[in-house]
């Protein structure tokens, strides 16, 4: 199993080196911009297309394998059983179209509902996160190591900025026991953050594609990714996640009001 992880992430890697290559030229150019479920949830051209190759190439090296992806070119799947790729094209689509540097595209796989292999890619600073549980977690061709296990009090902490504006689930409590909030608009990037440990909690509602990768890269370098419900993490729904090192998430889950 560790030849196929060390080949999907091998694949992977060239792959969103490809879409990065291309979206950098586009990230200036005129969008044609619309709206999905309320006028803060956006799609482009640019998403629709990125995520088209994106699919038409893994649906060419792996015929067999199910492509879950946000703007419609993947399968609908009712099981996790052998290879998924999560695919989000452009994370961070509201910043990708207000020129702010933080949008990611991401890639996660699941064999047979387990954590495989995961890459991210800050496309504006061309850095790739990328790994596995078999494989370790790189940035670029750099082994990374497991950040230090810092508490609450120690380190920032990335809520989701509607949830905590309406204190949802006792989130203003989170933040005050923490060193600060950082607020990015972009999953794909507070995961990078979590991985180099600049931030020690992330706690958003996901959908699939938002958490396929950040969760096999945060688990594959002994972080902790837990539902806010602790129920387990279940990659066919969305859900408010919380991410972060293994003393921080266990006393977010105990400061938390579901
Ligand atoms: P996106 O840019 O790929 O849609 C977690 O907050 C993720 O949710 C973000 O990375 C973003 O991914 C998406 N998101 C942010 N604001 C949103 C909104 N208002 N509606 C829907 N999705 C949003
Ligand atoms: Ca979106
Ligand atoms: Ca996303
Ligand atoms: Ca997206």
């Amino acid at each position: 199993m560790k030849e196929k992880s060390q080949e999907i992430d091998n694949f992977l890697v060239g792959l969103l080196h490809d879409v990065v290559s291309k979206l950098v030229k586009e990230v200036k150019m005129n969008k044609n911009v619309n709206t999905k479920s309320g006028p803060n949830d956006l799609v482009t051209n640019f998403d629709k297309s990125t995520e088209k190759g994106i699919v038409e190439i893994i649906k060419e090296h792996y015929p067999d394998s199910s492509v879950v992806s946000e703007e419609g070119f993947g399968d609908d799947i009712k099981s996790m059983s052998g290879l998924v790729f999560f695919v989000d094209p452009i994370d961070g689509t509201m910043n990708f179209v207000k020129c702010h540097d933080s949008f990611a595209s991401m890639v996660g796989v699941y064999l047979d509902g387990e954590p495989f292999v995961g890459a991210i890619i800050n496309v504006m600073q061309d850095k790739i996160y990328h790994g596995g549980p078999e494989l370790g977690v790189f940035e670029n061709d750099q082994r990374l190591s497991e950040p230090i296990n810092q508490e609450l009090k120690e380190g920032l902490v990335v809520i989701s900025g509607p949830m905590v504006l309406k204190n949802y689930l006792n989130t203003q409590d989170v933040v005050g026991k923490s060193s600060g909030i950082r607020i990015f608009g972009c999953a794909g990037i507070v995961f990078e953050h979590l991985l180099t440990g600049k931030e020690i909690i992330y706690m958003s509602y996901l959908k699939p594609w938002d958490l396929a990768a950040g969760r096999v890269l945060c688990e594959s370098l002994g972080l902790s990714v837990a539902r806010v419900d602790e129920k387990p993490v279940d990659m066919l729904q969305s859900q408010v996640v919380i991410a972060g090192t293994k003393k921080a998430v266990s006393e977010v889950l105990k400061t938390v009001k579901i």
